[in-house]
């Protein structure tokens, strides 16, 4: 089998660049190791950059998102019982993001996908990658006992944290930096009406939470938790009453809580693998790099890495240049870093550190004083919020 581009991953990143290559009448496969619908039923980002809206709509998927997604033009933060909201439209010039889950993103590009008869091989077990530092890269499968293989001009790697592709490079090819959290995120997913009309943000003594949705009806809320708590440790009950003794008064008071429909928790990092690119094998996304969601910036960047990329291959099949692919991995990194400092200090002013002492408190409480209190500091969070600008 032969195809220009083997995409590894049928998450956000390899769906949406599979998207756009078709588009670009560029041929491309994708191999998913897990079936479908286990990929979405992972529920994961809820909020939409700008950039990221607009990638979809060239994607030619954005009809759902534009009638379903909530556009939001400010959030709030709580911290002392009081929220303040940060009035991102006012201090970005008119910039939103839109609230639209990354599971109906999934199922958008899936969607298209299918209607477009492009290849996807769900159930891909033992995708191996090969030759990617010669140009004629090749990668191989299993598939119902059979082994297949497929040569190809470019392998994309979009197939996350947990994948084989930067597991394949060479030792001492790609340098890592990362920061492990010292805490995780209980979510839960509840079919009732959310608290607030725009996201809330909570710095409270007990730990950070969040109040979050999926719609008008649907809405998403976490809570800060140690490392070694179990999800089946929470009732909703626990989890309900736990998530309202951080909430200021009136949205403790009005909260409408109900079974949940999903609850995990999720542990928290930092990382970026430099660089992205090996030869004819590219990283884009989770692969490449893991932020905490307190930025809601981790499938944002998954594609903004993929709106580089696309822009890369097309204009190499279209120019038979490499110039683009050779700026690739230099101009993600320099957009990636800039997500992983604000995600790392949206985590670092909202939630509580074990170690962090009456100093550092003290510290925390000042920066959250300073923030509500200055345009300067409020717009910096309000432009890495709704998405700084692309190198094009
Ligand atoms: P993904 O991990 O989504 O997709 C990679 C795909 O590759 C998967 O389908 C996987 O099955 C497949 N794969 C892996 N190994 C393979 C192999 N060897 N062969 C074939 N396929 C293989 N971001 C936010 O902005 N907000 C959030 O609230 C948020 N919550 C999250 C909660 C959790 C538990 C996790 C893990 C992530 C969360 N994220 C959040 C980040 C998340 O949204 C990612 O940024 C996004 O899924 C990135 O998309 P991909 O790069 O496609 O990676
Ligand atoms: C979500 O809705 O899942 C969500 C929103 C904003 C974040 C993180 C998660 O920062």
């Amino acid at each position: 089998m032969r195809a220009q581009v083997a995409i590894i991953g049928a998450g956000p990143s390899g769906l949406l660049l599979g998207q756009l290559l078709h588009r670009a009448g560029i041929d491309a496969i994708i191999l998913e190791r897990k079936s479908g619908e286990y990929v979405l039923g992972r529920i994961r980002a809820g909020v939409l950059e700008q950039g990221a809206v607009d990638l979809l709509d060239e994607a030619g998927v954005g009809k759902r998102l534009h009638a379903e997604g909530l556009v939001h033009g400010g959030i709030e933060l709580c911290f002392d019982g009081k929220r303040h909201r940060i009035d991102m439209a006012g201090l970005t010039g008119g910039k939103h993001v839109t609230v639209y889950g990354q599971t109906e993103v999934t199922r958008d590009l899936m969607d298209a996908r299918a209607a477009a008869g492009a290849k996807t091989v769900y159930e891909a077990e033992d995708v191996s990658i090969h030759g990617f530092d010669t140009t004629s890269p090749v990668v191989r499968y299993r598939k119902d006992g059979a082994t297949h293989e497929i040569a190809c001009d470019f392998i994309a790697g979009c197939d996350g944290f947990h994948g084989v592709c930067r597991e394949s490079l060479p030792a001492g090819a790609v340098k890592h930096f990362e920061r492990v959290y010292p805490f995780g995120w209980l979510g839960i997913l509840a079919d009732v009406p959310p608290v607030s009309h725009e996201l809330i943000y909570v710095n409270h003594p007990r730990g950070f939470a969040l109040c979050s949705m999926r719609s008008r009806t649907r809405s998403r809320y976490y809570v800060q938790v140690p490392l070694d708590e179990k999800v089946e440790d929470w009732s909703d009950d626990r989890f309900w009453d736990e998530l309202k003794r951080r909430l200021d008064t009136q949205a403790a008071a009005t909260i409408v809580t109900g079974p949940s429909i999903e609850k995990s928790i999720a542990p928290l990092r930092s990382f970026v693998a430099e660089p992205m690119r090996f030869g004819r094998l590219m990283l884009a996304g989770d692969a490449a790099h893991i932020v905490p969601p307190t930025g809601a910036k981790g499938l944002n960047l998954a594609a903004s890495d993929v709106r580089y990329l696309s822009r890369a291959l097309i204009d190499h099949y279209r120019t038979g240049s490499m110039t683009e692919i050779d700026a690739y991995s230099d101009k993600c990194l320099r957009r990636v870093w800039k997500a992983v400092r604000f995600s790392w200090w949206m985590t670092s002013m909202m939630h509580r550190f074990p170690d962090t002492g009456e100093f550092g408190q003290k510290i925390q409480e000042t920066e959250l004083d300073y923030l509500v209190g200055s345009k300067a500091a409020s717009t910096s969070l309000a432009e890495n919020y709704v998405g700084l600008p692309f190198e094009d």
